[in-house]
């Protein structure tokens, strides 16, 4: 259900009279479908049932505007303690946790007073609304009555949640606004300084976003992406939930009365994650930002990342400085800060009978800001502070993470987008086309190659780590004192445990990686993890190797290259990598170097063309980055994935086959393509012992052990200066 949008810049501006009646349409169109029992009942003493909303957003009109023009009836006089919310100035009320009790007044009832307010707001618009205080209260009603239609999604949702049946409230997940977008990855830096937050004093703002005023800010940067509920998965299975070290002292202590052991709403299906939504129970989509957790959720989160929360201040500098660089800021998921919420300086309360709006809830909430796919479009404000106390879970809530300083992970630049966009030119200019693989890992690139690793048919994750936990012990002892470990395109990170393991005494870790989002993501967790070691990120490409960072100390280098991500490299180009690495590793250096062997083309094919299309999504997403990135045109469904083995160039090759003639554009170029030509995204070339030897030496190093796994039979070699 996409809901009436606001009439836009360039069209007619919108009378009062028309913004009343666009605004009050939306919740009875959000409660149409729904049964009077659904709108009764009331799931929690923190939610209100649907009914209740209906009715005390007309009360809302009723007691600030109608009631306060002279010689005013009300509708109904019992209805103004029925309705009133929690404004104490404006007399008795019924207890929220009662509001579902209210079987009198029926739903029709509710609807007719909702249907008297509406003829006695729009004869009182017609006459023309006095300004100041009538004009400023009516507009609060609208923004008021916009709050509301969030929440009724909320308390709807979490009513249906509580059902064994998980019924859908609505066919399809209603939004308030326009669609998700695709995550971009990477940190948006800033410098910091004197900067101002808050609303200025023109147009409506909430009298907490009030009075703008300076603010210092140390450098930081922010993710620019939503965490998504991939991200979140892969705190659960790293026993986010389990490890007290991650949680403030309050969080922990409701992870055990609560029980809690995922976002709220999710659960386990037959064989993953599910998760109740407003159109009724849904796999996770790992993709998708993360809904449904408290404070103490995405501060453990964050905390397990090697991150923070960002400051309400830091957020809404960024927004205001660079607001196309961010996806979701406003339209996902409302995002929590550390910041908690209390009045800004020179705070004054709205005047009058709303004073009570906003000013007496600022003890122990925390602040979120942006807005989410339930907050309708005009409502949407950079200086918007939503607030909530930290265990609370059933507003659509997520988080963004941010770093201290300008991490190394936000030099992802324009400078990687220029090569981008020159290997794809190039590329696709060649009789057969291809791009390099270096371009699959953006974020979600990185996050699909972390679902290859678990797929059943992917073996070279899983019998790597197993040989590497069996040799690592045999090779470590030969790392010496203080050695400097350095990993060329360390991905998640996860192998380097079994090293780290084995090898305590490590003193840095060097990852090297071009994907900032999964380095930036891995560098945190191993930090966390490994306390004592020095973990030192480098974003860039290992083929051009700078030597490692001179804070990792003079202790012997052990270079790391497992996966057989050298296979992905042209044998002259591995030879280019190797000898490098042997130069800026420097005297003494051991090379441990994983490899994929060669073996039955059935099991190679399998393994990456994999049964759920886990692969196929891998291969396409490099065009869907192109598309993003560089505003190529790719139709990415019209192109096929395809993986063969090459047994002349003992090689497994994965293609992007157009399956009908096209035409891509970038820029002013364009590419042809005939049907069935294809693309060639990545060679993974499969080795055995001589042609490892082969490599090794000619790259300069000495081939001095050679272990392989148990069947499907993977290598590491272990190289010596
Ligand atoms: N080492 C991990 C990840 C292998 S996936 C494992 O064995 O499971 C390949 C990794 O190399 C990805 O993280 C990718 O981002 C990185 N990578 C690919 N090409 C790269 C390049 N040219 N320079 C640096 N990193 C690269
Ligand atoms: C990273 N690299 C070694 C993987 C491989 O097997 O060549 C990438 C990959 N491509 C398809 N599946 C996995």
């Amino acid at each position: 259900m996409q809901m009436t949008q606001p009439v836009r810049a360039g069209m007619s501006v919108e009378g009062d009279l028309d913004r009343y009646r666009r605004v009050r349409a939306v919740l009875p169109s959000l409660a149409e479908g729904l049964s009077s029992e659904d709108l009764t009942v009331q799931s929690m003493p923190d939610a209100s049932p649907g009914k209740w909303h209906l009715g005390h957003v007309s009360w809302f009109f009723e007691v600030m505007l109608l009631g306060a023009r002279q010689g005013y009836r009300p509708f109904d006089p019992r209805f103004l303690s029925l309705f009133n919310s929690y404004y104490d100035a404006l007399g008795a009320r019924v207890d929220r946790p009662m509001r579902g009790l209210m079987t009198r007044p029926g739903l029709a009832e509710v609807m007719a007073y909702r249907a008297e307010i509406d003829v006695r707001m729009e004869a009182l618009l017609a006459g023309g609304l006095n300004e100041g205080l009538e004009r400023d209260l009516f507009e609060l009603g609208l923004n008021h009555e916009q709050q509301h239609q969030e929440l009724f999604l909320m308390d709807i949702l979490h009513l249906m949640a509580r059902s064994p049946l998980d019924p859908a409230a609505y066919e399809i997940e209603p939004r308030l606004g326009e669609g998700q977008v695709v995550a971009r990855g990477g940190w948006i830096a800033f410098e910091g300084g004197l900067t101002q937050i808050g609303a200025s004093a023109e147009g409506f703002a909430f009298d907490n976003e009030r009075p703008a005023h300076r603010v210092w800010l140390e450098p930081y940067a922010l993710a620019a992406d939503l965490v998504t509920n991939g991200d979140w998965v892969r705190f659960i299975q790293d026993g986010g939930y389990q490890r007290p070290e991650l949680w403030l002292s309050d969080g922990w202590a409701l992870v055990q009365t609560e029980g809690w052991s995922a976002p709220l709403y999710w659960g386990r299906g037959a064989s993953d994650w599910t998760v109740m939504t407003l159109a009724g129970r849904r796999p996770v989509d790992p993709a998708a930002p993360v809904r449904h957790i408290s404070f103490y959720e995405a501060d453990a989160f964050a905390r397990w990342s090697g991150r923070r929360l960002p400051t309400e201040a830091e957020w809404e500098h960024a927004a205001r400085a660079e607001p196309s660089a961010f996806t979701n800021l406003d339209s996902e998921a409302w995002q929590w800060t550390c910041s908690a919420y209390s009045p800004y300086p020179g705070f004054r309360p709205t005047e009058g009978m709303a004073a009570e709006y906003n000013g007496k809830f600022m003890a122990n909430q925390m602040v979120l800001r942006g807005g989410s796919f339930a907050t309708p479009l005009d409502h949407r404000r950079i200086s918007y502070r939503n607030f909530f106390h930290p265990h609370q879970r059933w507003a659509f809530t997520g988080l963004r993470l941010a770093a201290d300083g300008a991490p190394e992970a936000a030099a992802m630049d324009d400078d990687a987008t220029d090569a981008f966009r020159h290997d794809l030119i190039v590329g696709l200019s060649e009789r057969q086309k291809t791009l390099p693989p270096k371009w699959f890992y953006d974020a979600e690139g990185s996050r699909l190659f972390e679902d290859i690793t678990r797929l059943p048919e992917y073996y070279p994750t899983r019998q790597e780590a197993a040989l590497l936990r069996r040799v690592g012990p045999l090779w470590a002892p030969r790392f010496g004192a203080a050695a400097v470990l350095v990993e060329l395109g360390s991905g998640a990170s996860e192998k380097t445990r079994l090293v780290l393991d084995a090898a305590p005494d490590l003193a840095a870790y060097v990852p090297i990686d071009i994907s900032p989002a999964a380095l930036g993501e891995a560098a945190g967790r191993i930090r966390a993890d490994y306390p004592d070691l020095k973990v030192l990120p480098v974003v860039g490409d290992f083929e051009h190797l700078s030597p490692p960072p001179s804070e990792a100390g003079s202790g012997r280098r052990i270079g790391f290259f497992p996966g057989s991500t050298i296979g992905n490299l042209t044998p002259d180009a591995a030879i280019r990598l190797l000898r490098s690495a042997r130069e800026i590793l420097g005297q003494g250096a051991l090379f441990i170097l994983g490899v994929d062997l060669v073996k039955s083309p059935a099991t190679l094919i399998a393994a990456y063309d994999d049964a759920q299309g886990v692969t196929a999504a891998f291969n396409r997403n490099v065009l869907v980055r192109a598309n993003r990135e560089l505003g190529a045109d790719f139709d990415v469904p019209a192109f096929a994935h395809r993986a063969f083995w090459n047994g002349e160039q003992s090689r497994m090759e994965m293609h992007l086959e157009a399956t009908r003639p096209m035409t891509v554009h970038l820029g002013k170029l364009a590419f042809r393509f005939g049907e069935g030509e294809t693309i060639h995204t990545e060679s993974s070339r499969k080795f055995d012992q001589a042609s490892v030897r082969e490599l090794a030496e000619a790259s300069g190093w000495k081939l001095e052990a050679f272990e392989v796994s148990d069947d499907p039979a993977v290598a590491l070699a272990l190289l010596a200066d």
